[in-house]
């Protein structure tokens, strides 16, 4: 039985309606245009016309993070799909759920090197959790429905449906199942269950029950126990379990740079970012403690600094969801492998029956904390008409965001790691950067992608001036659908991350670091954008302000010195413990 016919781009976009999706990130061409022609006077999905596929598939990752719903883009072949590699890279890397879908050529041609072929397939495969190539109009539907599932499912990811431009245009029965209600994808995520989980400790394989009871009583034993939680707290909603476990046991917690939203950053047991650019404190803990527990991470090398030197004297914990993740940089003495909605509510229990940190790990803790708060930062006359410093900056929009419990995108180099290390979130989903793949150009798409997805919340992006040139075109975007977006460009006329590494790691000589700068205010105004110039640190609080009011889209120029480094730094190739404090050579403070 079926309710009528249709053809393969029809049915592609009721099974995209029909999976749940409102809005689709995209940029059309001619082996996707049948498919566009379905969107004609269509109801649904809203499609958003972004200037380049990149920002197609950052603009549906941001969607997706802030949201919690999978982000969906769209693209032609060849040049189209093959712009969409580095978004989808971010995405795997992150575990952000995506569904791409794009043209091909039409079946005959392919293999041909036809106008705008190439072989979506294989490009994509080794950045995608998986890759379709949809050869027959009857697939079109079912697949989908898979790619949405795998998208979303188990660690989150994104996913690939290549369909040519004649099963685009085949007719086909309408399935009954399209005439059923959608529920929606965030529900459906929630019904998951992994039910066929094992996991390991101490090598040996076992069930997941028996090394959730070897993890509480680990935990039992240790006397300077850390928490490190990643984005898989984040992902799959447990941030209150997360702090009803930290609460009940006075745990400290290490927030890393994809997880500094799953807990409070102002909790008094938040001891901030761990690895390269993170705190003493949150270092220091790692390297002294005895036991670790990680909840949702990938224990990645700009976490763990030198592996051999990682928690040298802790038994290790790891919770996660990723089969893979387990074991892959450090070793681990306990495995707990599935959903953290099931594996954490049976630590928790266990771990809140009669465990409490002892006082003393918590005071050598606040012996790192009195040893490295940072001074607040003095505003005289003087001051108030030099250029604000980074740390100035990055404080003051750390407050505004804060202020507003807005989401905040931010780009990478140092204004990311700065902006981490100020941070003032409380709430999962509004803290959105590229950490795993580290993407330049991320910032602005993806806090589009976030503003459409969140109307409710305002979205700060904040970018570098250098990745801010690799995606600003979609200025046009955020213009053309109306977002009330506010964009700080952190403007110190380089490649800054670049620039510290030549000075302190190699020798001071600056290579291909320095950009000098476009005027990013009449750029914006081109946009008809309303445009600030900040180049004085008097003028930062009264200009954030007015952008968080300002009734529409706006962008601050802020002006900061090239010189401006991030610090803490753990150099490449040492250990958490090993890291600097202030430029090497300055005098330490004491
Ligand atoms: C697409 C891409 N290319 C190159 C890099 C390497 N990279 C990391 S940080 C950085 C400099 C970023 O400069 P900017 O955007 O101005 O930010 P800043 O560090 O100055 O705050 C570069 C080139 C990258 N991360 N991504
Ligand atoms: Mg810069």
């Amino acid at each position: 039985m079926s309710t009528g016919r249709a053809t393969g781009a029809e049915l592609l976009r009721r099974a995209l309606v029909h999976a749940g999706t409102r809005v689709m990130f995209g940029h059309p061409g001619g082996a996707i245009l049948p498919f566009y022609d379905m969107l004609h006077g269509a109801s649904g999905p809203h499609h958003v016309l972004m200037r380049h596929e990149q920002s197609a598939v950052h603009a549906a990752d941001g969607y997706a993070r802030a949201s919690g719903e999978v982000g969906v883009c769209v693209a032609t072949s060849g040049p189209g799909a093959a712009n969409l590699v580095t978004g989808l890279a971010t995405s795997l890397m992150d575990g952000v759920p995506v569904v791409a879908i794009t043209g091909q050529v039409p079946s005959t041609l392919m293999g041909t090197d036809a106008f705008q072929e190439t072989d979506t397939l294989g490009i994509t495969m080794p950045v995608t959790k998986h890759s379709y190539l949809v050869r027959r109009v009857d697939d079109i539907v079912p697949v989908v429905a898979e790619a949405f599932h795998i998208a979303r499912s188990g660690r989150p990811g994104p996913v690939v449906v290549d369909v040519p431009k004649d099963v685009q245009f085949t007719e086909a029965d309408v399935p009954d199942e399209l005439a059923d209600p959608v529920e929606g994808h965030r529900q459906e995520r929630a019904e998951e269950r992994n039910e066929f989980c094992f996991s390991c400790v101490d090598g040996k394989p076992t069930t997941t029950g028996a090394a959730i009871a070897a993890a509480v009583g680990r935990l039992r034993a240790a006397e300077r126990p850390v928490l490190i939680v990643g984005r898989g707290v984040v992902s799959s909603l447990t941030n209150e379990l997360v702090r009803e476990l930290a609460e009940a046991t006075n745990l400290p917690v290490v927030t890393t740079l994809l997880g500094l939203d799953a807990f409070p950053t102002l909790h008094p047991q938040c001891l901030g970012m761990p690895g390269m650019h993170g705190t003493q404190r949150a270092n220091q803990g790692i390297s002294e403690a005895d036991l670790v527990i990680g909840l949702g991470l990938r224990f990645d090398d700009r976490v763990t600094g030198k592996v051999s030197k990682f928690a040298p004297g802790a038994g290790i914990i790891h919770f996660d969801i990723d089969p893979r993740a387990h074991g892959r940089t450090i070793r681990t003495d306990i495995a707990v492998l599935g959903d953290l909605r099931q594996t954490l509510p049976p630590f928790v229990r266990g771990a809140r029956e009669g465990y409490e940190v002892p006082p003393a790990w918590w005071q050598r803790i606040h012996q790192w904390r009195r040893e490295a708060a940072e001074p607040a930062i003095p505003m005289d006359a003087h001051t108030a008409q030099a250029p604000p410093s980074g740390r100035q900056v990055s404080r003051a929009l750390a407050g505004v965001v804060r202020r507003e419990r807005a989401i905040v995108v931010t780009d990478v180099g140092q204004h990311q790691m700065w902006l981490a290390q100020e941070l003032a979130n409380a709430d999962p989903c509004t803290h959105l950067t590229s950490g795993g793949l580290g993407t330049m150009g991320y910032a602005l798409p993806a806090a589009l992608g976030a503003a459409i997805s969140t109307p409710e919340r305002a979205v700060w992006a904040v970018i570098g001036d250098g990745g801010f040139q690799m995606t600003l075109q979609e200025l046009a975007t955020v213009v053309q659908e109306g977002l009330h977006l506010r964009i700080a460009v952190i403007n110190n006329g380089a490649l800054g991350m670049v620039r510290q590494w030549q000075m302190r790691i190699h020798g001071g000589r600056r290579v291909a670091s320095d950009l000098g700068a476009p005027d990013f205010c009449a750029l914006a105004n081109a946009y008809r954008i309303h445009a600030m110039l900040v180049d004085r640190a008097g003028q930062l609080d009264e200009a954030l302000d007015r952008a968080a009011t300002w009734p529409g889209p706006v962008l601050l120029d802020v002006r900061i010195p090239a010189e401006d480094e991030v610090y803490p730094m753990v150099p490449s190739g040492a250990g958490l413990s090993e890291m600097w404090m202030k430029p090497p050579g300055e005098k330490v403070a004491p």
